[in-house]
């Protein structure tokens, strides 16, 4: 039987475009979001090719999240891989001026969710001794930038608990990789800016961001890498993006 990949966010950027890609090479799906608009149409477009099975699904709801997965109709139960792709950031304002829900929801999804979803499907994978968990961090988490300050916290947090899976999974066949993407044209500048179009379209003027598709090539190049392969963390920024010097204040 055709592998099994649960992917959370896919109702848009990254997620629907695993959905796509994964589809296109005969894995059966489940796909997750909130908008149920979007994954039913997700859900009519990808079922001529492949079984999908698609949940409206809050992440930062626990108990949402293991019914969901308790509730997998048998010929899905058997998650082969696990996206963990949901996940939003909210602002770019300094720290001290920052509201704290906007703080409290990126931990509550890109934290709290994606160990929600760990949490309910990595104990089969390790009964089964076989699985991917393919967690979507970001470059957020590995430099620090003006305005980042819990976005990119979550995802150092994302890091670190991927390499950590890795050292407990140590003696079985259950694989962990982070994917690290930079500026990436998708809705995620429009949920920062909270649907201010013009704010998120001037994030992507006069370059060439990655694509959703990049990322989900990165995706499935990990999650098919022979069974002895593990890619731990997988870094791509597009070529027009690269780093910053030091900032140095010369207030006195
Ligand atoms: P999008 O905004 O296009 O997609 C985000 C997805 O996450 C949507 O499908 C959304 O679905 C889902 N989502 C958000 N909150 C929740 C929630 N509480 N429960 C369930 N699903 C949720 O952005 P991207 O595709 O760019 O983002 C995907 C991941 O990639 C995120 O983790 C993001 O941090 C990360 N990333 C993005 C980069 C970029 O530049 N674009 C770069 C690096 C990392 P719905 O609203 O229907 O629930
Ligand atoms: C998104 C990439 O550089 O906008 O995770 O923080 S960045």
């Amino acid at each position: 039987m055709s592998q099994i990949a649960f992917i959370t966010g896919a109702t848009s950027g990254f997620g629907a475009a695993c959905a796509r890609r994964f589809a296109a090479h005969g894995w059966r799906l489940i796909v997750c979001g909130r908008r149920q608009d979007r994954l039913e149409a997700l859900r009519a477009e990808l079922a001529a090719t492949v079984p999908v099975h698609a949940v409206a699904l809050d992440v930062r709801d626990e108990a949402a999240v293991n019914a969901a997965v308790a509730a997998l109709p048998a010929d899905f139960a058997e998650v082969d891989l696990l996206v963990n792709n949901a996940g939003l950031a909210l602002g770019l304002e300094p720290a001290h001026r920052c509201p704290m829900d906007d703080w409290q929801r990126m931990v509550d999804t890109n934290i709290k969710g994606l160990l929600y979803c760990t949490h309910a499907i990595l104990p089969g994978m390790v009964v089964r001794d076989r699985g991917h968990i393919v967690n979507i961090g970001s470059v957020a988490g590995n430099y620090p930038y003006p305005g980042g300050n819990v976005y990119g916290a979550t995802k150092a947090f994302v890091r670190q608990f991927s390499l950590n899976l890795r050292a407990d999974l140590l003696g079985t066949r259950v694989r962990v990789t982070n994917i690290e993407p930079g500026m990436a044209e998708t809705e995620f500048s429009l949920v920062r800016f909270k649907g201010e179009s013009d704010q998120s379209a001037k994030v992507y003027a006069g370059t060439q961001p990655l694509q959703a598709e990049d990322i989900a090539d990165a995706v499935y190049w990990a999650a098919t890498r022979p069974a002895h392969v593990n890619i731990n963390t997988l870094e791509v920024m597009p070529v027009c993006q690269a780093f910053a010097p030091f900032a140095i204040s010369r207030a006195g």
